[in-house]
């Protein structure tokens, strides 16, 4: 009769202490090991009651164990919480902009927080299902979404995540002014910054191609804020002979129809958010006698809608939806173009490059994918090591796991800078105040920003997710969704190596004028920001680095192809260092005031931790290319060296 009130006492004080209500100590001087039984007691009960007392004892070890949980990491409005962010909009937007766009963001932070995240594991729970045929046999080809992944299209509309870039309300800061939503937005989506990236480059296509009339209605669409009105856009670009040789692997074939129409026979082997409304696409023209120029000449590029009004597909059968590692919210088909009525929309033959346009903009969304994510692990980590407790303190008391994460910031600091470098100058561009220095430097910065902070996502998501210990590896914390959607960054919009080869197509196309604006500009802010003490050996690394960037550019330009193809990734790595860690005067000057993590450091209102960012930045090789062209990796002997170790004894 003595136990079970106290049993019951003892329980209490279990639920109380998991809710915090009263201290630990107090609740164990009440334990259930510390009741004593009468000897005679004992026996009246017999083996049942022993039974019975065990029974309660693994009931309480368990309720003990029970109260015992890891502490969720949290994190609160995104916006608020990124001092990085808020510091850099602080520093360059001019003061009436600022104070808007502020007020925005601090709303937009607390609806991310409050209702978007939830719809985003929503998404996660209920990726899409495809339905090809209805009961009776007819062929439907449903892409079943969720509702909240269709949630997640009327709130980009509401947001403007599309529109803010082309109504240009706040002039040149209207697209730094979108990234930086997108981003906010990005790793609370679930999944549904694809379509956007690839929505927003359709609509820079049209716009580059000064709206025309037939494309009007489709720009509105995709410009607009209304939900009801909001279209999304595909890319289809990747064939079955492979994604990156679009020139060579592109098989679709284009007829023109006698009211000047075109319809489109072909087999599209990966197409990202097949539910979107609308696309475009390469496909090659058949002449009258039904031939095709092969290769990158014979490509164009169309525009087509997915279904028409009344729903029904445009000549389109879905084959299957893609079983994908992540990005498993967002349906990617493979689809059979059947004669789908086309718009051609570029001039003859110059599909990739008017595509290019599109390329670039789903780039810049790739790098702010990269950023959101690696951001938003590094947020989750902190909360965590601020909780968690092991070996007796928490995780933000033990240095070696404070060092793990502060390298991680590091990276984090130093793509997020780049990512507003690159959107900045998009925003000059974009409103004809960007300098022929400045429209030469972002062409080079968008491949360089994609493949290196692609690669930067991938390795913080790893490195984050290790901080969790084996929770970290649990799927329904959420975690594994981040670090999978954040594994394909360095994979589409042109894996690592096919940028770094776009990287030296920027070089040939400008006939190097890429890398002098990239050079004199470096060179010109190294010069101003000398002055400032504390960043004074970041400043020497960075000299030092350029002087070996210099040398080597000087020795390969009388090599081979052979050589720089061989250094593509290193040099393209180095470009991304020096530009991220590169010194400046710290002034902003407008339209010119480029802001990286020296620049960043140099602000009057800086602080230590800024400068010690810089720092660490440089601490890392800035110009590998150099190194390893030391090295000698970069010549036929490498090469056939390369082959030998991939490949050991075997036959090639
Ligand atoms: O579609 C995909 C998934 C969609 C999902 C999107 C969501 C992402 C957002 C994430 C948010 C979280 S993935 C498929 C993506 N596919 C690619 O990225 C293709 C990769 N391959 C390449 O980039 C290749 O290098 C090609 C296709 C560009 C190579 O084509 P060519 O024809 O062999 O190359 P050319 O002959 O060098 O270039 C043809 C023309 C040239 O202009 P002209 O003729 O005037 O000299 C080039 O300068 O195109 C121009 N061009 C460019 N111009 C080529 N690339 C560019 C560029 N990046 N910028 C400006």
């Amino acid at each position: 009769a003595c136990r079970l009130p106290l049993w019951r006492f003892s329980a209490a004080c279990k639920l109380q202490q998991s809710g915090h209500l009263l201290p630990w100590d107090s609740c164990q001087m009440l334990s259930i090991k510390a009741i004593n039984t009468t000897v005679g007691q004992e026996q009246q009960a017999g083996l049942k009651g022993k039974q019975e007392l065990e029974d309660l004892e693994m009931h309480l070890a368990r309720s003990e164990m029970e109260a015992l949980f890891h502490e969720q990491p949290e994190t609160g409005n995104p916006y608020l919480e990124d001092t990085l962010l808020r510091s850099y909009l602080k520093t360059h937007l001019p003061p009436k902009v600022l104070e808007e766009v502020h007020q925005d963001l601090e709303r937009f932070g607390s609806r991310l927080h409050t209702k978007i995240q939830p719809l985003s594991w929503e998404c996660e729970l209920n990726p899409p299902v495809f339905r090809q045929y209805d009961a009776w046999g007819q062929r439907v080809d449903h892409i079943y979404t969720c509702s909240a992944w269709r949630r997640m299209k009327e709130i980009s509309a509401e947001e403007g995540l599309v529109a803010e870039a082309y109504e240009r309300r706040y002039s040149n800061w209207s697209r730094l002014y979108q990234a930086v939503k997108l981003y906010l937005f990005s790793s609370s989506s679930g999944g549904f910054s694809c379509p956007l990236a690839m929505t927003d480059g359709a609509a820079k296509v049209i716009e580059s191609l000064g709206i025309p009339g037939s494309l009007k209605n489709a720009f509105d669409h995709l410009t607009t804020r209304d939900p009801q009105q909001f279209w999304t856009s595909g890319q289809w670009m990747t064939e079955r002979r492979g994604g990156s040789d679009v020139a060579n692997g592109t098989e679709t074939v284009a007829r023109k129809q006698p009211d000047g129409s075109y319809r489109l026979y072909g087999f599209k082997w990966f197409t990202s958010a097949a539910d979107s409304d609308m696309t475009l696409t390469l496909a090659r023209i058949a002449d009258a006698e039904g031939q095709c120029t092969q290769g990158s000449r014979g490509l164009s590029l169309f525009f087509l809608r997915v279904r028409d009004e009344e729903g029904k597909l445009n000549n389109i059968q879905v084959q299957r939806l893609k079983d994908k590692l992540g990005t498993r919210q967002m349906a990617t088909a493979e689809l059979w173009l059947q004669g789908a009525r086309a718009e051609l929309i570029s001039a003859e033959g110059r599909g990739v490059a008017a595509i290019s346009n599109m390329l670039n903009i789903t780039r810049i969304h790739n790098v702010i994918g990269a950023v959101a994510s690696m951001r938003r692990m590094m947020s989750l980590s902190r909360d965590y090591a601020r909780k968690r407790v092991a070996f007796g303190k928490l995780l933000k008391d033990h240095p070696l796991h404070m060092q793990t994460i502060a390298r991680m910031e590091v990276q984090v600091r130093g793509a997020f800078l780049l990512l507003m470098e690159i959107v900045r100058l998009l925003g000059l561009a974009e409103t004809n105040l960007a300098s022929e220095q400045e429209q030469l430097l972002l062409r080079l910065l968008v491949p360089v920003a994609k493949l290196y902070t692609g690669k930067q996502a991938s390795a913080v998501a790893v490195e984050a997710m290790e901080s969790f210990g084996g929770q970290g590896y649990m799927e329904d914390t959420g975690l594994p969704v981040i670090l999978r959607d954040t594994l394909v960054l360095s994979i589409w919009e042109g894996t690592t190596n096919i940028l770094s080869l776009d990287v030296l197509r920027s070089l040939t196309k400008s006939q190097g004028q890429v890398m002098a604006a990239f050079l004199s500009t470096v060179q010109k802010k190294l010069e101003l920001a000398s002055g400032t003490a504390e960043l004074s050996p970041a400043v020497q690394q960075a000299r030092e680095a350029i002087g070996r960037l210099q040398q080597f550019l000087a020795g390969a330009g009388s090599e081979q192809a052979l050589t720089m193809e061989l250094a593509a990734r290193d040099f393209s790595y180095s470009l991304a260092r020096i530009y991220t860690g590169r010194a400046t005067t710290g002034i902003t000057e407008p339209g010119n005031g480029l802001a990286l993590l020296m620049e960043h450091a140099a602000r009057p209102d800086a602080s230590s931790t800024d400068v010690c960012a810089a720092l660490r930045w440089c601490n890392q090789e800035l110009c590998p290319v150099a190194v390893e062209s030391a090295r000698g990796s970069y010549g036929a002997g490498a090469a056939l060296q390369d082959s030998a170790l991939v490949f050991g004894n075997s036959r090639l």
